[in-house]
């Protein structure tokens, strides 16, 4: 089975590559890190599924070697991976020389074997004595990131190619403080306004910080749906616009134009912290590129029993992933070439992440992953045509390189191009990943 592009239909100097996350697969119990809001939150009965944690996730922490292998074998040009806030400072505050060992020794492999760092700084592991102190809806957990991310860059940055602060703000704050999906598990419309602020604000103090060392290239990795309406009514319009506000818009419109959504600012507005305004120029800073983490496509419908959003998800028709999510490659091409228009610009895009949960792929041995190579075809067919209708697309990582912990889902969904069997840390590359070998060993 293969893809049917390779690198020529892609634009010069176009990077693939994988993408990871520190605490879904290198072993959090390793290296002196010190307990994250994750490993509280999962080993709270209910939390995950299975209670089950990072502690160990893929080992990478001791198999990292062979993992920057498979990167290398894959064909991939960059590898973008996330410190941990929790091993770099296992208090929040105070450096563990063992974590920024670590990494160190990452980011020269990863020269040893030609391929290039993008680094995340934050993905998720709130060190716990942060969490404490009321983590992303506390002001000061701002300016102790930009600490972090000065005293990783100062370590690593040299090597790096480009820099995003936070994946996925939106699931920082509204799924885990809203929803309650993700740690810390609160639903609570106050402390989920805070922390959509503050962890924009701990974004806008990281990039002052790493500015003022010189580091180049500097972005961030929100995540974007395409979302619509489940019907023409004015209410299902109405609250598919609120979603979009809350979801797409919040993020992007603050990074980019200094605002938030009026749509949003609805329900969050009065639960915002005092001041709020007066954060927004920096908030809004230029960055270099913007990330840019697509899945799926959202339904929404008006749902008037409940309080703000009032709404609520509806299933579409399409074709599902393990994750139950749709299939819906041209909602890809909306979002970035919607970004390009209405916010970004000129302003590169590099996707951060793209993929999917494939079912019944935990059986040792072979995966013929043909669901995630049709996905994979169709994504990046759909990134051409956005790129042909001006987005400017410069780079591509798959989520994820490996299979790996899946959040309040454990260990159940496997997103990997590379198989991992958790008993023996065996890893068994899959269909999919030989199609991106073979399409990305040809020159342009
Ligand atoms: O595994 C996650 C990742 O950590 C963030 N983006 C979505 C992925 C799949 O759910």
């Amino acid at each position: 089975m293969t893809f049917s592009f390779t690198r020529s239909d892609f634009p010069e100097n176009f990077l693939f590559g994988v993408a990871t996350a520190a605490y879904q697969i290198e072993g959090s119990q390793f290296g002196g890190a010190g307990p994250s809001h994750w490993d509280t939150f999962a080993a709270t009965p209910g939390n995950v599924a299975n209670a089950e944690t990072g502690a160990v996730a893929c080992d990478h922490y001791h198999r990292w070697p062979e993992d920057l292998d498979l990167i290398k074998a894959g064909n991939f040009d960059a590898y973008r991976f996330s410190t941990s806030w929790s091993r770099v400072m296992p208090d929040g505050r105070t450096i563990n020389p063992e974590g920024l060992d670590f990494y160190d020794r990452l980011v020269d492999g990863m020269a040893e074997r030609g391929i290039t760092p993008f680094l995340t700084l934050y993905h998720w592991d709130l060190p716990a004595p942060l969490a404490d102190i009321g983590g992303w809806t506390n002001r000061d957990v701002a300016p102790m990131f930009a600490d972090f991310a000065q005293a990783v860059i100062g370590r690593i940055g040299d090597r790096i190619d480009r820099t995003m602060t936070i994946n996925e703000p939106w699931c920082v704050s509204f799924l885990s403080h809203f929803l309650g999906h993700h740690a810390p598990g609160l639903r609570d419309i106050r402390a989920a306004a805070r922390s959509m602020h503050f962890v924009l604000l701990a974004h806008a103090e990281a990039l002052e910080a790493m500015r003022a060392m010189g580091q180049p290239n500097l972005g961030i990795a929100p995540n974007f749906e395409f979302t619509q309406a489940a019907s023409d009514s004015a209410e299902d319009r109405a609250a598919a616009a609120r979603w979009d506000a809350i979801f797409n818009r919040w993020f992007v419109q603050a990074l980019t134009k200094g605002t938030y959504p009026e749509e949003a600012l609805e329900g969050l507005g009065p639960h915002l912290p005092e001041g709020w305004e007066d954060d927004m120029a920096r908030i809004s800073a230029p960055i270099d590129w913007m990330g840019v983490n697509y899945y799926t496509r959202s339904i929404m419908a008006a749902d008037p029993d409940i309080a703000w959003p009032a709404l609520k998800p509806v299933t579409g028709p399409l074709e599902k992933t393990d994750m139950g999510w749709e299939v819906y490659p041209d909602g890809f091409r909306h979002v970035l070439t919607r970004l390009a228009r209405d916010y970004t610009g000129d302003t590169p895009l590099i996707v951060t992440e793209n993929g999917m949960a494939g079912p019944g792929e935990d059986t040792p041995g072979p995966v013929t992953d043909s669901q995630r190579i049709a996905y994979y075809d169709a994504h990046l067919a759909a990134l051409r045509q956005a790129i042909a209708e001006g987005a400017p697309v410069e780079g591509y990582c798959s989520w994820s390189l490996l299979d790996n912990y899946e959040w309040a889902f454990g260990y159940g969904k496997r997103f990997g191009l590379v198989q991992v069997d958790y008993e023996t840390q065996t890893r068994t590359p899959k269909a999919s990943f030989d199609a991106f070998k073979k399409a990305l060993s040809t020159n342009r």
